[in-house]
């Protein structure tokens, strides 16, 4: 194990961790907490808590209406928070900042619009292969239904904007182009710069995913040159469900409204509306006013830290955490970009993400896992998917090292579970090798020993042909990939499965063992879920893993009536 003698966190450090309740709680196990899935959304200082229960408590009722005092009170407080959004991203007005649920819903704000009168036949978009698929899917919606063309920048292997192409993807059919100025998966900072002003060049509108971008870097609208920003307040230490959509006033007045209904109007006959101005014009219905204050004080949190000192601090964490990932045997950086913040994504061996970071979890670290809404980008990296850790203001480089640690150790675990000999066919009834799973998952106490054992009855599968690995055989509706190849011999039922996380196998393992050499006819008559539910596997997976199971004893169903179906027919 490292050595660990971490600097300790400077006196400012210790004072803002102080402020942040969830970073000194124990998880189950008296285990403390490393937070390091920031970029899926961060952790909220005492203040915002705080301000939502004041403004709760005390300061609520609806905005923009009554002429009485709470209602003014409430307006002031919502309109005095897109001051401080305005004030924090430089703005030049605070028309300009229009208060959405969160960056999808402001870039389907902004797709939505151009749906409506600015994107036609030839027209077209270019995005790039490494956006989040909020990014990726309103665009591709809005061309498909307006018959303009969807572009997509391409990304080199090290994870970045292959800039040198971007003349043969910019032009004069461009209508917009939309990039993400942070990479939610592999970290990198895009040249946003030089690409605004390759688009101003040709007058193109520039719409920047600043979800990753806010909580990491200083932002100043007017000296950028975007002509969008959209960033979700969950990601930089205010609430959920509340989110910022930047833009200049001469594209949102030409933009027509997203949503109606009220606030937004100006006036309304029973024949048409005329519209209020900007912002109300974009803003239908009650807003979500208590996200709104309580992100105005994330912001001002973050202000009076100061975004410079949070850029400079942040930079010397990442790197530090990637040389020290980078150090590590078997564990390979994903994304080399010159310039990254906020996030390092990694694979360990040849270990499914999934199976790392449940590992990890078990130490007390939150990463997440998987294809972190990036599919195509995955699909170009030719992987499935990535371990991330995603750092914000609070963490520390001990944080980096228990990190490390804990990996060599996740490393060497799964290294070791080595294939046991396979048991010999029974002739055991379902009813004898269910018992057998009962008792057998009853001698350990701990779940996370019961779910090694799991895997570890993955690992007894008999090695899956690769012939078999087809669309045909993948069941549909799982997190990671399970195959499945049934057969039918002497009116009995036999199975061959595989997956690529290990968990998963596990859990298709106990399902093909249960079932194996019974009829399709008892398969169909039995209670798989019962079954399972007695030997304590849906207690061992998350809520995604039991959607996976379901589909799993769906198919395993689907084949069973159809074996029996075609030997009734026989
Ligand atoms: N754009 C980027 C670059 C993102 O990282 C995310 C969320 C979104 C858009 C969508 O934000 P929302 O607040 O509207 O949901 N990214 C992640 C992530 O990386 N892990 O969980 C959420």
């Amino acid at each position: 194990m490292h050595d660990r003698t971490p600097a300790a966190p400077s006196d400012i450090l210790a004072r803002i961790r102080s402020t942040f309740p969830a970073l000194h709680q124990r998880l189950p196990g008296n285990r403390p907490l490393v937070y390091l899935d920031n970029a899926a959304s961060t952790l909220k200082p005492q203040a915002v808590v705080d301000r939502l229960a004041t403004y709760y408590g005390l300061e609520h009722s609806n905005v923009h209406r009554g002429a009485h005092y709470l209602s003014q009170r409430a307006t002031d407080a919502y309109e005095e928070a897109r001051r401080t959004v305005a004030r924090f991203i430089n703005a030049a007005h605070e028309r300009e900042i229009i208060f959405t649920r969160g960056t999808t819903e402001a870039i389907n704000l902004v797709a939505s619009g151009f749906e409506h009168g600015r994107l036609g036949k030839g027209d077209e978009v270019l995005i790039t292969a490494m956006e989040h698929h909020s990014n990726m899917v309103p665009w591709q919606l809005a061309c498909q239904r307006t018959g303009a063309r969807l572009r997509v920048l391409p990304v080199s292997e090290r994870g970045e904007l292959e800039l040198d192409a971007l003349n043969e993807y910019l032009g004069e059919r461009t209508r917009l182009v939309a990039l993400t100025y942070v990479s939610n998966t592999l970290g990198t900072v895009n040249p946003v710069r030089t690409i605004i002003r390759a688009a101003r060049a040709l007058d193109v509108p520039v719409l920047l995913d600043g979800a990753q971008a806010a909580p990491h870097l200083r932002l100043d609208m007017q000296e950028l040159g975007c002509d969008f920003f959209a960033f979700s307040g969950h990601k930089v230490f205010g609430p959920t469900g509340i989110g910022i959509l930047y833009g200049t006033e001469t594209l949102l007045e030409d933009l027509p409204p997203y949503q109606g209904g009220g606030d937004m109007i100006e006036t309304v006959t029973l024949e048409k509306s005329t519209y209020a101005d900007l912002p109300q014009k974009f803003e239908a219905g009650t807003p979500h006013i208590a996200g709104a204050v309580g992100l105005a004080t994330a912001l001002d949190t973050l202000s009076n830290i100061g975004l410079g000192a949070v850029e400079t601090y942040e930079n010397d964490l990442l790197h530090y955490a990637r040389k020290r990932l980078r150090s590590v045997d078997q564990i390979r950086l994903v994304g080399e970009a010159e310039k990254h913040a906020g996030a390092v994504s990694f694979l360990l061996g040849d270990n499914n993400p999934y199976d790392v970071g449940r590992l990890l979890d078990e130490y007390g670290i939150a990463v997440r896992t998987g294809h972190h809404c990036t599919m195509p980008l995955m699909k170009l990296l030719g992987i499935p998917g990535t371990v991330r850790a995603s750092f914000a203001l609070y963490n520390t480089r001990d944080e980096v090292d228990v990190l490390v640690s804990a990996l060599v150790e996740v490393r060497d675990r799964l290294s070791k579970r080595k294939p046991r000999a396979r048991p010999k066919p029974t002739r055991a009834t379902l009813q004898e090798r269910h018992k057998t799973f009962v008792e057998e998952f009853g001698l350990f106490d701990e779940p996370n020993e019961k779910r090694e054992f799991l895997m570890e009855l993955g690992d007894l599968l008999e090695p899956f042909p690769n012939r078999w690995r087809t669309d045909d055989h993948l069941i549909r509706g799982c997190q990671s990939s399970v195959w499945l190849h049934t057969q039918f011999l002497d009116g009995r039922v036999y199975y061959h499965a595989d997956s690529n996380a290990a968990i998963t196998k596990g859990m298709v393992a106990v399902l093909t063992r249960l079932l194996e050499g019974e009829t399709p006819e008892t398969i169909l008559s039995t209670n798989i879920d019962a079954y399972l539910a007695t030997i304590g596997i849906p207690d061992l997976i998350t809520a995604r893993r039991k959607t996976g199971l379901g589909a799993m004893i769906k198919r395993i169903q689907l084949d069973a009536r159809v074996l029996a179906q075609s030997s009734n027919n026989r």
